[in-house]
């Protein structure tokens, strides 16, 4: 018999999401009229619309031509690549640093394989838990302590440094996790910020992995949407970018990574050559339908739509974060960014995730989920059609805080 692998067996609990829906489910079988109202994951809810709609529906359409017809497209459409390029970093990457992806999470899932098992990883605390449950799957992370995984260092950010980490904690030659506008805290890294993360990236032989899946958010022109606005950054990052939420792909699945050409490791190797080995091997490219979608979602009138969507969702923001302020509950995020992120003192946050359940109805994600600097939190999504936004946020002044 074969033993079972090592790292699956390390690693804790059932994934966030899924518990949450379980809890969810064991909920609803116990009040079998309750209308639950989700605001925890952060699930895209409205229709795309019509010009991206039409891209999608119109790529499906040339599938079905002699002329229109394409089969496998692993390393993604060249159109789709320069446009990327042109609309995100003013055609500062060739189409051969583009990678196009089934979605930002299965890219952060494989990039580990670029680095394998010994890496060392640090990460924002709290954050995305697909950072470090897919370092633990790699076996870049050791077992379960109580609070945290060994290797993991954990980068605390809280309300005492503005969200933004003590970068004298990053260690030397590790791969940095970093999410701006940060899931689950909604905080976004300023210029100065960032600069000095690819500061202490370079002097520290650290490599970036940089998730701007929220970036279409940023609604404050002062703020970077991108880690290569930040001079140095080609030489120490990798971008990840999805379309699930700015165009609503989460089910559709599309997103880039960008690996510059000029990112090596300590040997000189080339990053990018790695990553396109690794990509050909393993990935058989995006859905040429999604592509169709994504090209629509970048012309004038897809960004149009973008705009419009993002602005929708952070219109939930501005209301779940209103409501939760008036009721004296400390809170930040959901300006430039769908997540609001709402402080409990003293409490743990799975007991306020469950009295939130049984006394509004509504589900929330507990930040313990994203770290131990988490604890005490509650993530509020905004994710949610707008009556059940409305009606959740009259709920929440049910709660007896
Ligand atoms: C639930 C910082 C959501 N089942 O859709 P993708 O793969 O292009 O992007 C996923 C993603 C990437 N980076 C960040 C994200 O927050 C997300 C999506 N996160 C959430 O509620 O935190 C959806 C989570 C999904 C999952 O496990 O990712």
């Amino acid at each position: 018999m074969l033993k079972r692998n090592i790292c699956i067996a390390n690693i804790q609990a059932g994934y966030l999401f899924p518990e949450i829906a379980r809890r969810r489910r064991e909920f609803a079988a116990s009040h079998p009229d309750a209308k639950i109202i989700s605001l925890g994951v952060g699930n895209t809810t409205e229709p795309i619309l019509p010009h991206i709609d039409e891209g999608l529906v119109e790529g499906a359409r040339r599938l079905g031509t002699v002329e229109g017809y394409s089969g496998y497209q692993d390393e993604g459409l060249l159109s789709l690549r320069e446009k990327i390029s042109a609309v995100f970093y003013r055609n500062t990457f060739t189409a051969e640093e583009i990678f196009i992806s089934d979605g930002a999470k299965c890219d952060i899932g494989r990039l580990q394989l670029l680095f394998g098992a010994g890496t060392k990883v640090a990460v924002q605390d709290p954050s995305y838990p697909v950072y470090v449950d897919g370092s633990v799957l790699i076996g870049a992370a050791s077992s379960w302590n109580g609070t945290g995984y060994g290797g993991i260092v954990y980068l605390p950010c809280t309300a005492e440094n503005r969200y933004f980490p003590d970068l004298s904690l990053l260690p030397a030659d590790a791969l940095v996790y970093f999410c701006s506008p940060n899931n689950p805290t909604g905080a976004v890294a300023s210029r100065k910020q960032l600069e000095s993360l690819v500061q202490a990236a370079r002097e520290k032989g650290c490599i970036i992995i940089f998730d701007a899946a929220y970036s279409e958010f940023i609604r404050d022109d002062g703020l970077p949407r991108s880690i290569y606005e930040i001079e140095g950054s080609k030489s120490c990052a990798i971008e990840v970018n999805s379309f699930s939420k700015p165009a609503g792909f989460t089910g559709v699945r599309l997103g880039w990574t960008v690996v510059p050409r000029d990112l090596k490791y300590s040997g000189g190797e080339s990053v990018n050559a790695d990553w396109a080995r690794i990509a050909g091997t393993i990935f058989n490219g995006a859905s040429n339908i999604a592509q169709a979608g994504g090209l629509a979602a970048l012309d004038s009138e897809g960004l149009r739509e973008v705009r419009q969507l993002t602005d929708f969702y952070l219109g939930n923001a501005a209301l779940i974060r209103s409501a939760l302020q008036a009721l004296g509950i400390s809170c930040i995020g959901g300006d430039n960014s769908p997540y609001i992120w709402a402080c409990f003192p003293g409490r743990k946050s799975w007991d306020v995730f469950a009295e939130i359940l049984e006394t509004c109805q509504v589900v929330t994600t507990p930040g313990s989920g994203f770290g131990p600097a988490g604890e005490s939190f509650i993530r509020f999504s905004a994710f949610g059609h707008r009556a059940d936004v409305e009606e959740a946020c009259s709920r929440l002044s049910r709660l007896k805080i």
